[in-house]
């Protein structure tokens, strides 16, 4: 499949309130983050993907390798933990974040040149697009 590498700017950002509603965000923090343009860096370096999602508010980091089940915190958004495995299913690399939360997860993939992700908690979707920067 196409490389997820590089610099992306959002474009696009369906959803993220009711995907922050099921994580128990706070109203306020919802608010803030509604208005960000999110930016995704993504880097291979060997067999480890690094994946930061940076704002003008708070970033977020997670590196892993793909196939192997990795201890993910996810600080700065809803602070849980969660036993994350990252997995390649045709051209969307996928991730089940297994933890409190059920059908807790994302996906990623490249459509006509730009980077899509799908977030998912139990039942909610959030759909982002992002063009390449
Ligand atoms: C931030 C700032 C606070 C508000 C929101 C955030 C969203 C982060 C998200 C990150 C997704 C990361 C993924 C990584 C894959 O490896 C930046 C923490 C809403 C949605 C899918």
């Amino acid at each position: 499949p196409a490389s997820l590498c590089g610099t992306w700017d959002m474009i696009s950002n369906v959803n993220l309130e009711g995907y922050m509603i099921t994580l128990g965000i706070s109203p306020f923090m919802r608010k803030i983050a509604l208005r960000l343009r999110l930016r995704k860096v993504i880097e291979e370096q060997g067999d480890q993907y690094i994946i930061k999602t940076t704002s003008s508010f708070r970033n977020y980091a997670v590196s892993f390798r793909v196939g192997q089940e990795f201890k993910e915190f996810t600080h700065g958004l809803d602070n849980r933990h969660v036993k994350s495995l990252v997995t390649w299913e045709g051209n969307k690399l996928v991730c089940e974040q297994i933890g409190e939360k059920k059908n807790r997860g994302w996906a990623h993939w490249i459509e006509d040149d730009k980077l899509h992700l799908e977030l998912y908690c139990e039942g909610q979707v959030c759909k982002q697009v992002f063009k390449k920067n």
